[in-house]
């Protein structure tokens, strides 16, 4: 079967979300480092976008009509990676390699060594920036796939993030969508205006006002709803003549208790009494 789409249901998206959390952080663990927080928040909407959405070929991640897809919020790779292993693109035991030297997955994602990367990232702002460029090109080249783009909203303090955007809605570029995590956080604080604002100007309203007065057509989700992320994806496909974005409500660290809203997971490796309640809540029953 080359296309997800009709191949799993909702709830399956729902359990390779819980499984990558758990994967997730056993690969963090290992590896002694990692980021974790912005991982746990994009787990449903990349589960949805590789069980549901994109089209791809896992046995031939090189297909020229695959849907693409650019995380530029690359210190999430480990999410990226997981989702991948699950799909078929490589081994689920290979994820143990993380962060390892030598190892194709690295802590930001590297397209020429790795299975099923479309773009290296890493450097906040630039990912987003090649998938526009594969958006342009493929456009050019009278292909006829969509490029998804993950952001987080911290990362939408980049100036060439809105450069971009500036760039996308001049060239009309209605194949690619762009899906802004906004889980409110990002390395050190709150995203938005409270006392402990650290960089961000933008409230909840202001990203989404922002993507909008830049020309782009925007609408907003639960990113942590299956259901949802499926219906606005499929109405984010209708829209042509101008980008699409997708501002995603989500939790930093969505699924772990002591981790969610807690900025402080943005990069952290769990203790094994941490370590323990994850797997417990994640319905794991503790074992590592
Ligand atoms: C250009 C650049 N500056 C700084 C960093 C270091 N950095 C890595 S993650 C991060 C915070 C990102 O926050 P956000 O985009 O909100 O990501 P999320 O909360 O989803 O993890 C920073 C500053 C970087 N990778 N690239």
């Amino acid at each position: 079967m080359t296309q997800a789409t009709m191949t799993y249901t909702p709830e399956d998206m729902a359990e390779y979300a819980r499984q990558a959390r758990v994967r997730i952080l056993e690969a963090v663990k290992h590896a002694g480092g990692g980021h974790v927080g912005g991982p746990y928040s994009a787990a449903e909407m990349l589960a949805a976008l590789y069980f549901g959405v994109m089209n791809v070929r896992p046995e031939e991640p090189e297909w020229p009509d695959r849907d693409r897809f650019v995380l530029s919020k690359g210190h999430s790779s480990i999410a990226l990676y997981t989702m991948l292993a699950l799909r078929g693109f490589f081994p689920v035991e290979e994820l143990l390699t993380f962060d390892a030297i030598d190892s194709r997955l690295q802590g930001h994602p590297d397209m020429t060594v790795t299975p099923g990367i479309d773009m290296s990232s890493g450097s906040l702002g630039l990912g987003f920036a090649g998938a526009l460029g594969i958006a342009l090109g493929g456009r050019a080249a009278g292909r006829d796939f969509t490029t998804y783009v993950m952001l987080g909203d911290g990362e939408c303090n980049e100036g060439v993030v809105w450069e971009g955007a500036h760039v996308a809605a001049r060239y009309k570029l209605d194949n690619i969508i762009a899906i802004i995590d906004h889980n409110k956080l990002q390395q050190f604080g709150w995203t938005g205006s409270s006392v402990e604002e650290r960089i961000t100007p933008y409230t909840e309203s202001q990203l989404a006002d922002r993507w909008r007065a830049f020309g782009w057509h925007t609408m907003e989700m639960d990113g942590h709803n299956i259901p949802e992320i499926l219906s606005t994806l499929a109405a984010a496909k209708e829209v042509s003549g101008v980008p699409v974005a997708i501002v995603a409500h989500t939790v930093k660290g969505k699924g772990v208790s002591y981790m969610e809203g807690n900025y402080k997971w943005h990069s952290k490796v769990p203790t094994d009494e941490e370590f323990a309640q994850a797997m417990e809540e994640l319905g794991e029953g503790g074992a590592e």
